[in-house]
């Protein structure tokens, strides 16, 4: 029997000291996005992650989240950024448009500046389904959110073939993050 194939491995690690990272959250159904993020930043601190190196932005609703998202990566500040918000089914189509452009706004954004931007955007059809995921019943999608934004910043460095700890994302501007 040949030997099995034993291809090399790359993976993001889980640990936060050193990166920043930028959060920005939706106010609409805070009642939810507060709770995500409450659970976002607790998964940061637990990998290590600074205080002065993590910034929350908010924004009035989850359509807003884009062009904020878009906006900090363009500082060329952050290791990955995490969009949080919360997505409820009304009467109408409004629902529909919300939740498409929001996504394809938040992974066009994350495409054009090379810069991981995680999804933690709740579309959900009743308020129980979100209750749920933000932290009731079905863990907390906030929690799951922070890891992600860590392993992507760690991954994504690496995929570019950067060996040192500044892992400058590539942005419009190829600029590498700001020390503050
Ligand atoms: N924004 C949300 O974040 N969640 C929703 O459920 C929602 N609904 O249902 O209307 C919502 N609408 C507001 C929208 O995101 C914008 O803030 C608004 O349209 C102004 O651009």
């Amino acid at each position: 029997m040949p030997e099995k194939l034993q291809p090399r491995s790359i993976n993001g690690e889980l640990t936060a000291s050193g990166l920043r990272l930028g959060i920005v959250v939706s106010r609409f159904n805070s009642f939810i996005t507060e709770r995500l993020l409450t659970a976002a930043l607790d998964a940061l601190k637990r990998a290590g992650a600074a205080n002065e190196n993590v910034d929350v932005v908010h924004v009035p609703g989850a359509f807003e989240l884009p062009l904020a998202a878009k906006k900090l990566a363009a500082t060329g500040r952050y290791h990955a950024l995490i969009a949080i918000g919360c997505i409820l089914r009304g009467a109408t189509a409004h629902y529909d448009y919300v939740c498409s452009e929001t996504s394809r706004g938040l992974q066009l954004a994350q495409m054009d500046t090379g810069l991981p931007i995680i999804f933690c955007v709740l579309t959900c059809d009743t308020l129980e389904q979100a209750i749920d995921r933000a932290g009731l019943k079905g863990g907390n999608k906030g929690f799951e959110a922070g890891l992600a934004a860590i392993e992507m910043a760690h991954l994504s460095r690496k995929l570019a073939g950067g060996k040192s700890s500044s892992a400058a994302p590539r942005t419009t501007s190829s600029r590498k993050p700001r020390r503050r």
